[in-house]
């Protein structure tokens, strides 16, 4: 059996942990939850036939990142960054994880996920700064939570990066 393990990364509230249920027990709620230290989930993907496990791991915040960014990230297969579509600082402190993700474990399989798609009418992060990311030859995928717009998308695109690495 494949196991691999997953770190969500990304600003306060931009939907790691939103992104996490949905994808992994498909609900989504309004109601905001601080995730309190680390949150572990369990799911298996179908990938070509083949059953992967992932295990995902949610950590709360961004700031105490720097404390346990070594533990947190210790065995992962891949990482899954988060911007808020509708806070442009979230995407800038999702590339600076990158950064701090990149010196402490050397390159992984990652994608950049823009999440709240369905708020678009509110987004401050506009196409032109994703296509110079895309660029870049980072995969960027726009997602929602809430209406659960390409969420196993995401989690089956960073799958296949992992197993084919
Ligand atoms: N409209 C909308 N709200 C979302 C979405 N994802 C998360 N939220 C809301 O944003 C807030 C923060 O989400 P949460 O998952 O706790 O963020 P985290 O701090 O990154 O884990 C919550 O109130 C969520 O309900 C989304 O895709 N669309
Ligand atoms: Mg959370």
């Amino acid at each position: 059996m494949i196991k691999k393990k997953i770190c969500m990364m990304g600003a306060f509230a931009v939907g790691k942990t939103s992104l996490v249920q949905q994808y992994v027990h498909s609900i989504f709620s309004d109601k905001y939850h601080t995730t309190i230290g680390v949150k572990i989930e369990k799911t298996r993907v179908d990938l070509d036939h083949s059953p992967v496990d992932l295990i995902i791991w949610d950590l709360h915040g961004e700031d105490d990142f720097q404390h346990v960014r070594l533990s947190y990230l210790k065995g992962s297969s891949g990482l899954i960054f988060v911007a808020d579509g509708t806070r442009k600082t979230t995407l800038s402190t999702a590339l600076n994880l990158k950064q701090i993700a990149d010196n402490t474990m050397g390159t992984l399989p990652f994608i950049l996920v823009v999440n709240k798609v369905d708020l678009k009418e509110d987004w401050e992060i506009d196409p032109e700064d994703l296509n110079e990311i895309d660029k870049k030859g980072i995969h960027v995928i726009l997602t929602s939570a809430k209406t659960g717009e390409d969420v196993d998308q995401a989690f089956e695109l960073l799958t296949r990066k992992m197993v084919e690495k």
